[in-house]
């Protein structure tokens, strides 16, 4: 593992999951100040805060946003933040990458948020493929009628870095590619 992707792990830990890991706290809308983040990161890594920015900027799925000097993760989180996210209408498809060891599970409850806020969708099946190869395990992609979810009043948030957030994704609407 590089130590850009090192670096983009442990923010991602830390603004996800366990703040406590850099010793700060989330705003309740997941955001810290990026000095202080930099500091921690700094503290491990012995980085210049201009490599964290590179680092930041060309994250190749944009997770992180920074604004007036402070830092949240776009999406992903386990800890009980708002992102604010205005409701927004779905593509008439989505996508979500998972295993095929998960499906029988799936098809029976419906895709749940697990330990996240939100069950993540993708726009493409390509994109949900990468999300599925994350894990070791036969591949399976699953459509989502998101346009008949939409139509059944059920809300869909659209992340600062472009992945479809809902909170759970009835049988009904899957089906497995
Ligand atoms: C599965 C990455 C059994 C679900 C990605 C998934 C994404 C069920 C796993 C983001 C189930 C949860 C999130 C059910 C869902 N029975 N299994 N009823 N409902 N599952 O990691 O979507 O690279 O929390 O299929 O790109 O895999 O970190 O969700 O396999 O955007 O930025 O339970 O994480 O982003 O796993 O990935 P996760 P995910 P980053």
């Amino acid at each position: 593992m590089s130590r850009d992707v090192q670096i983009s792990k442990f923010m991602s830990l830390v603004l996800r999951h366990s703040p406590e890991e850099a010793g700060l706290t989330l705003d309740e809308n997941g955001w810290v100040d990026f000095d202080d983040l930099y500091r921690a990161i700094d503290v491990r890594f012995g980085v210049a805060k201009a490599e964290v920015e590179r680092i930041v900027a060309e994250n190749p799925k944009k997770r992180f946003t920074l604004i007036n000097n402070r830092i949240r993760a776009a999406q992903g989180h386990s800890v009980g933040i708002d992102l604010q996210l205005t409701p927004s209408a779905p593509p008439a498809m989505l996508y979500h990458g998972t295993k095929t060891e998960f499906l029988a599970s799936i098809l029976k409850e419906g895709l749940q948020s697990q330990s996240r806020q939100h069950v993540h969708l993708s726009n493409d099946i390509e994109t949900a493929r990468i999300v599925a190869r994350r894990r070791k395990g036969a591949d399976a992609i699953l459509a989502v009628d998101s346009s008949a979810m939409s139509n059944d009043g059920i809300v869909f948030f659209l992340s600062e870095n472009d992945v479809w957030l809902t909170d759970h994704v009835a049988p009904r609407y899957l089906k497995h590619l």
